[in-house]
């Protein structure tokens, strides 16, 4: 297999490609991409761009490196990988957006504790047998992740239940409920909530040197951004009837973007707004655990 190529620097907190690549519309990833790295510089770490570039994975993409992918990606040209085809698209120099599970692989081999997205995949709606990698990846992977829970288009009861009976600590910061992506409450509830960042932090860095298994810190959407109950129900709906043609890997992309267009952007204002705080909360994880006071 081809070298990682691995780029330290103190306090890294991971970005998925994915995200970028094909989670929101190709017009905003630039200053989405922007938007992170100055949160997470705002909290006293440093960010830490995932994926797979000609075969080659790369824990902290330089910016060369982040636009050449980022312009492959809207010619469509970017795969997406997860546990399960990763090694497969680095055998044929394939160019890959890296998922949760994706990433927490390769961020782990990088020495790379603290990772920061908008939403889990996980278990889809029916009787499909459609279960997200990103679930299992926990147990395996010594990385916390700091989500807005599952996303909102899957059954998220049923992966909490998931998370759950593979024994994956998910806890919550200000948060006594397990989000849903745009929602904040997703149905369920979590194992523990911190209500500051110290006491989470060091829950953080103690439970992953216990254990070597990761730890999932969900924050809920910012609530100027939730979206209502009725809203999604019916946004959730009209999506599902244009994007029935999906299967597999492309579900999740076609539902997001079908939603962006049938709620007149306010998902994707959502969106946003989740990944940056998350990433902002994830810097500040990263600033206590590898010791720069967390005063920020
Ligand atoms: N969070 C977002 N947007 C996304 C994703 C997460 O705000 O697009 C991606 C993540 O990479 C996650 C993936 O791992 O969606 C799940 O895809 P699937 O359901 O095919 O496993
Ligand atoms: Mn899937």
């Amino acid at each position: 297999m081809r070298s990682l190529i691995n780029r330290p620097a103190p306090r890294r907190v991971a970005l998925e490609t994915t995200l970028l690549a094909h989670g929101v519309p190709s017009a905003d990833v630039p200053g989405l991409a922007a938007d992170l790295a100055a949160e997470i510089r705002g909290a006293g770490a440093t960010p830490c761009v995932i994926g797979v570039l000609r075969g080659t994975p790369i824990v902290g993409m330089s910016d060369a490196e982040l636009a050449g992918f980022l312009a492959d990606a809207a010619g469509g040209g970017v795969a997406k990988a997860n546990t399960s085809n990763l090694g497969a698209l680095i055998a044929r120099g394939r160019t890959a957006a890296t998922t949760v599970s994706a990433t927490m692989e390769l961020a782990s081999r990088a020495g790379v504790r603290v990772f920061a997205t908008g939403g889990l995949g996980g278990v889809h709606r029916g009787a499909t047998l459609d279960v997200s990698s990103d679930l299992t990846a926990f147990t395996r992977f010594p990385v916390c992740v700091v989500a807005s829970g599952a996303k909102a288009i899957l059954d998220v009861p049923a992966t909490r239940e998931a998370l759950e009976a593979l024994g994956v600590p998910v806890v919550g910061f200000r948060a006594e409920r397990f989000p849903a992506f745009y929602l904040r409450d997703g149905g369920a509830g979590v194992d523990a909530s911190f209500d500051d960042v110290l006491s989470l932090a060091s829950y953080v860095g103690e439970e992953i040197a216990r254990t070597s298994r990761g730890v999932l810190v969900v924050q809920p959407v910012p609530p100027e951004h939730e979206i209502s109950a009725p809203d999604w129900s019916r946004w959730l709906a009209a999506a599902e009837a244009r994007a029935s043609e999906a299967r597999g890997r492309d579900v999740t992309p076609a539902l997001l973007a079908a939603l962006h267009e049938v709620s007149g952007g306010a998902t994707l204002r959502a969106n946003l707004a989740l990944v940056r705080a998350n990433a902002r909360l994830a810097g500040r994880i990263a600033a206590v655990i590898e010791g720069d006071g967390g005063s920020r």
